[in-house]
């Protein structure tokens, strides 16, 4: 069979790299090449934003509307293409396939959602201090932005990033994951298809180290948007932040789900089977800490281990397969290394966590004490901690002490201890009797502590980070007045 060679789309065209090397993307349940694409230099990369810096006045004027319009045929391809676009997700990287038309869903409600901003794209009125003036503020783009983004969610990420982007006038390099390049370029094909101008959208698949320190590096990209590893974002911030750049980093969680005493149980277990062991455990929201009453704590352990030991493995596209591989080796050596450390760390492993072949690993639970590495680093895979706690209060102390802050859980049928924990939980997203997992793209998305830098991505927040505000003051009295200053007479009121 041929393999795809795929090249980079720059200015509306598919063009070559001058780089001849090539990278393959594989499919991690089977070892498929699916496509190659171009390693990106340092070269292609200036030239996409160029080629974006020049696109940007005429999208810029373009009217919103107009945009949203546009957008609104992408999604609309991509309700088309959905059972398509689903199954690429899934042999690209590896969820099964309800979860891989999920991201799918979830990026085509992302786009209708932020289509309709293109109507709004609010701004504020407000009175002046001095008569016969007005004051406005009005948003605007920023020009070119770098969205660098990860492989878990490989459309719906890259949709929530360029879909706020565009609507907002801004023009794009996107670089997308080495894992799954091939999902980034059937997307960038969607909005060509939709009537994108040349230059709105450019795409550059490659190497952070190259690609990505260019975006984050080169002057003229005036802002980035990154979701992945905190090392790789603080890395960004910290290089970008010489240029006074606008960073929004999103970077992953170590989300705890609490089970208290008077919980429905068997909805608890439900939750945290779908919240660990969905994505192989691979999302930011992954529910990687189970925090269970004292008294509870055996009833819920046998249940879950029950259910654990009925999940079956295995290839992704059949549909009666609950978790498929991890996304590739790297993965899967990460994952096991964890598993390793929380056996020497004296976690007692009560199922799974044995590699079964290539990238596939059994969903792993341990019994573990709060403070073991295990239970605080996020290990982004298939592996729970579970952690006994005597009280409401421990097990709030025990989700609160960890260096991330993105999702959390509470089941519990106390209305008010609910509500406590939604002003106790420190995370920027809290469920109460639900997983961690399966945010709603018209709410915002984002978390505390070394999960970002405080911003949050899609709803009503979502073109925060690619609009500026400016604020406007339109004097028609004909006269100079001046704010704050009092001058002999004071203001004459027309
Ligand atoms: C992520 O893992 O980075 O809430 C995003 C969820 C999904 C998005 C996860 N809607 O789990």
């Amino acid at each position: 069979m041929k393999i795809n060679e795929y090249q980079l789309y720059i200015n509306g065209k598919w063009t070559e790299s001058n780089n001849k090397e090539r990278f393959a993307t594989k499919n991690p349940a089977t070892g498929e090449i699916l496509a190659t694409f171009p390693k990106g230099t340092k070269e292609d990369t200036k030239k996409a934003i160029e080629v974006a810096e020049e696109a940007f006045p005429k999208w810029k004027r373009m009217p919103a509307p107009k945009r949203g319009e546009i957008l609104l045929r992408a999604a609309s391809i991509m309700r088309d293409k959905k059972d398509e676009l689903g199954q690429l997700v899934t042999k690209e990287m590896g969820k099964v396939i309800t979860e891989g038309e999920g991201d799918v869903q979830e990026a085509i409600d992302f786009i209708e959602y932020i289509a309709g901003e293109g109507r709004r794209l609010l701004g504020e009125t407000t009175p002046s201090e001095l008569p016969n003036k007005f004051c406005m503020t009005i948003r605007q783009p920023i020009g070119t932005v770098g969205c660098i983004t990860p492989w878990n969610f490989p459309i719906a990420i890259p949709c929530w990033k360029i879909g706020a982007a565009l609507i907002s006038g801004n023009t794009i390099v996107f670089k997308p994951a080495k894992l799954t390049p091939l999902c980034a370029a059937k997307l960038v094909e969607i909005f060509e298809e939709a009537g994108l101008l040349p230059g709105v959208l450019n795409l550059v698949t490659g190497s952070g180290s190259i690609v990505g320190q260019e975006i984050v590096e080169n002057p003229r990209v005036k802002a980035i948007s990154f979701t992945g590893g905190v090392p790789a974002g603080v890395d960004i911030y910290s290089k970008a932040s010489k240029l006074l750049k606008s960073v929004h980093l999103e970077l992953g969680g170590k989300n705890p789900q609490i089970i208290m005493n008077d919980a429905n149980l068997d909805l608890a277990i439900e939750g945290v089977l779908f919240g660990a062991f969905g994505s192989a455990g691979q999302r930011c929201t992954a529910t990687s800490r189970l925090i269970i009453h004292k008294e509870v704590y055996d009833a819920v352990l046998t249940k879950l281990l029950d259910k654990t030991k009925s999940m079956k493995i295995g290839n992704p596209l059949d549909r009666q397969i609950d978790m498929g591989p991890v996304a590739d080796e790297n993965q899967e050596k990460k994952i096991l290394k964890y598993i390793e450390i929380g056996k020497n760390e004296g976690a007692k492993l009560l199922i799974g966590g044995k590699k079964l072949r290539d990238n596939f690993i059994e969903p792993a639970i341990f019994a573990a004490k709060h403070g073991m590495r295990i239970t605080k680093e996020e290990i982004f895979g298939p592996v729970l901690s579970i952690i006994k706690a005597n009280d409401y209060e421990e097990a709030i102390k025990i989700a609160n002490d960890v260096e991330y802050g993105l999702s959390s859980s509470i089941y519990t049928q106390d209305i008010n201890l609910a509500f406590r924990a939604i002003e106790d939980l420190e995370a920027g997203i809290t469920y109460i009797n639900a997983p961690t997992i399966g945010a709603e793209i018209h709410l915002p998305f984002g978390g505390l502590k070394n999960t970002g830098n405080g911003g949050r991505e899609a709803g009503t927040t979502a073109i925060e980070e690619f609009t500026e505000i400016k604020t406007v003051f339109i004097d028609y009295s004909g006269v100079l007045q001046k704010a704050q200053i009092k001058e002999e007479g004071g203001v004459i009121i027309n």
